[in-house]
């Protein structure tokens, strides 16, 4: 890690160091530069401040749970393979993305209100995206820049010149790599530690690593081919010391994962929902859950939705650019995560050339109107008046509560758990959505809340909470109000609530969250004219061609896999790609994720045209569409060989792309 590149002449000494002292200290200065210090300053609670309740976060978690939103960009040899996870035995030369544009990205992402961008350095296909001194499977074999490219230093780059923060994903399982998953301390845990260590040192402060918790089980492995087992992750990959590392070289990152370690938690699903009421704490016993969190747990360790910006994959696929989630999808999605006191990530995939496909930005620059049009007005700040059932002294005044400033709130003694604030506004308005916010460094206190309006001469209840934290925003059911005063009713709080902010916004009228696309794109040819050849397994195979991604055709009445189904379409046409819907009713038994196909003319004679794997397929169930050299065909054959749970074969659609 101390090579060419070496950190010694990185942009953070260089900046701070004279130049003098810089080339003179150059022994000593390999050392220094491995640690970059924090920058982050401690926070002082004003005198009197109420006793800290439970778990309690760090000050870096109190600035990333701020970030609220960033980008995730997948990009590597699986861009060129349509593939979600490489094998491992995947060819490097493939990799030439002849636009590829960090800035231009990059660009794309600040303009769309990311605060950072975190980029897979290394996917579990094990291909490390920088040249890396740790395996030779890297980037410096692909033809792209003449094999002196290093995307993650674009990244950084470009993250740097923008302004916003850049973080990273190195997934632990590693596919490729002959000593996986051997014993805790072998060649490949050393491996990886080395990989940590040259993106911590190398690129600039690193505002969250990514260590991914998926184990697949089978990969290349150095040419084993073979499946293997890691027992405890925690223990093979040492986690407890990685994080200790990490402390030591970049205090300030965010470690997402690692076991019972890290710094934050999965969302629980990757469609960036996390559920309400949601907690920022989570156990150490083995209870915790991603989307809930635990009350009164252990450890603050919040939550992080990730999710995409379309309903296709996390790394690019043809056919993308049909399935871009819809701004009305997007804003629910952001008031199930970032409303409920989560991060979100949200995923944009770069295609071949090395660029964003335009559906995509086109949808993020949509997504960020939409927020802007929401949150342009508060109607709540700097209000007219603000009254307390119970204020604690000077320094926690009601009117904190509605200055604008998070570090700043409304708190009461510390027998007053459940009192009331009313506001009154500077003039009558019309809002449906509410924002409350807690000082989280003081833990999350609050159980339950309600907001009225004063409507009709009357108090009427328009919204109910339950956790705070980081901040709860909802949306009324009932639909908007029109009112000068609205009063918040702390009803069930575990220690003196201290909240420091409400907000009062009006959702635009120009966004419709009923057209949220709830039902997935179907893609492919009509199957009108299609009828299913027998013998097939099962007895609902029809609900494959129906059309209908609630009905799915699952085999039963064989036992074994491989099973297939044969479809004749009537037709003979020029077939360049097949699409699997997998079931989407939340269940995995059949899911397939091997598969071949085959194509034939009679219905006879086959020619296999692709055989692999679908991965991922457990965390994000989408339409996977597989291209291959086009053929005519009447018949085609879609088989599975290997299904994620049970000797089943299912699929709720099966669809043809014509050429
Ligand atoms: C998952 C991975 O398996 C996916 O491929 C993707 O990287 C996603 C963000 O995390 O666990
Ligand atoms: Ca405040």
């Amino acid at each position: 890690m101390f090579g060419a590149n070496n950190s010694v002449f990185g942009w953070r000494l260089l900046k701070k160091i004279p130049r003098v002292v810089a080339v003179v200290s150059l022994a000593l200065a390999s050392v220094a530069a491995q640690a970059i210090p924090s920058a982050v300053h401690p926070h002082k609670q004003p005198s009197g401040a109420p006793k800290p309740y439970g778990a309690l976060p760090s000050e870096q978690q109190v600035a990333w749970q701020r970030m609220e939103f960033y980008g995730f960009i997948h990009f590597g040899l699986n861009t060129f393979t349509n593939k979600e996870w490489g094998y491992g035995d995947e060819d490097p030369t493939i990799f030439n993305p002849q636009k590829f544009d960090a800035d231009a990205i990059v660009k794309v992402c600040k303009e769309a209100g990311m605060a950072g961008v975190i980029y897979t350095a290394k996917h579990h296909d094990g291909f490390c995206m920088w040249p890396t001194k740790s395996t030779s499977h890297n980037i410096t074999k692909t033809p792209w820049k003449n094999g002196r490219g290093d995307v993650v230093k674009e990244f950084s780059e470009a993250c740097k010149k923008e302004g916003i923060k850049f973080g990273t994903y190195l997934s632990p399982w590693d596919r490729n790599h002959p000593d996986y998953g051997k014993r805790p301390g072998d060649a490949y845990t050393k491996t990886y530690n080395k990989q940590i260590d040259e993106l911590l040192t190398n690129y600039g402060p690193i505002f969250e690593i990514w260590f991914d918790g998926a184990n697949g089980g089978d990969g290349y492995y150095g040419g084993a081919r073979e499946k293997r087992n890691i027992g405890d992750p925690e223990k093979y990959y040492n986690f407890k010391d990685i994080v200790k590392k990490i402390r030591r070289i970049q205090p300030d990152c965010i470690i997402w994962g690692a076991g019972h370690y890290g710094d934050a938690r999965w969302g629980g699903s990757e469609d960036g929902f996390v559920n309400y009421p949601h907690w920022h704490t989570i156990g150490t016993k083995g209870k915790e859950r991603g989307g809930t969190g635990t009350r009164d747990g252990e450890r603050w360790v919040p939550a992080e939705g990730d999710t995409k910006v379309n309903n296709a994959g996390w790394f690019w696929h043809p056919g993308q650019d049909k399935k871009v989630k819809s701004v009305g999808k997007l804003m629910e999605t952001w008031f199930d995560c970032v409303g409920r006191g989560a991060n979100l990530i949200l995923n944009v995939a770069p295609n071949r050339d090395g660029q964003l496909d335009p559906a995509d930005v086109k949808a993020l620059l949509e997504f960020k109107k939409a927020r802007d049009k929401l949150y342009h007005k508060d109607f709540a700040l700097n209000a007219k008046t603000v009254k307390a059932s119970n204020v604690r002294g000077a320094n926690f005044a009601a009117k904190n509560a509605v200055d604008g400033d998070m570090d700043t709130y409304w708190a009461t003694s510390d027998n007053a758990k459940s009192p009331e604030i009313e506001i009154t506004l500077s003039q009558k308005a019309k809002f449906d959505v509410v924002r409350v916010r807690e000082e989280i460094r003081l833990g999350q206190r609050v159980d339950a809340w309600a907001l009225d309006a004063w409507v009709d001469n009357n108090w009427q209840e328009v919204v109910e909470g339950s956790s705070i934290g980081n901040q709860a925003m909802l949306k009324f059911p009932r639909g908007a109000v029109t009112t000068d005063r609205v009063r918040l009713r702390i009803t069930k709080s575990a220690a003196a609530p201290c909240i420091s902010e409400i907000s009062l916004f009006k959702f635009p009228d120009s966004v419709d969250i009923s057209t949220a696309d709830s039902e997935p794109v179907i893609s492919g040819i009509r199957k009108n004219k299609w009828k299913v050849v027998a013998p097939v397994a099962g007895t609902n195979a029809k609900s494959a061609i129906d059309g209908n991604a609630a009905t799915f055709w699952k085999t039963d009445s064989l036992k074994t896999l491989p099973q297939s189904l044969t479809v004749n379409m009537g037709e003979t046409i020029s077939v360049k790609a097949f699409a699997y819907l997998p079931r989407q009713d939340g269940s995995f038994t059949g899911m397939t994720d091997r598969y071949i196909f085959e194509l034939s003319l009679d219905g006879k004679k086959w020619h296999k045209v692709a055989e692999g794997e679908f991965g991922n397929l457990r965390a994000s169930p989408e339409e996977q569409i597989i291209e291959f050299t086009p053929q005519r065909a009447r018949f085609f054959r879609f088989t599975g060989t290997r299904a994620l749970e049970g000797d089943y074969v299912s699929a709720a659609e099966i669809g043809i792309v014509k050429e």
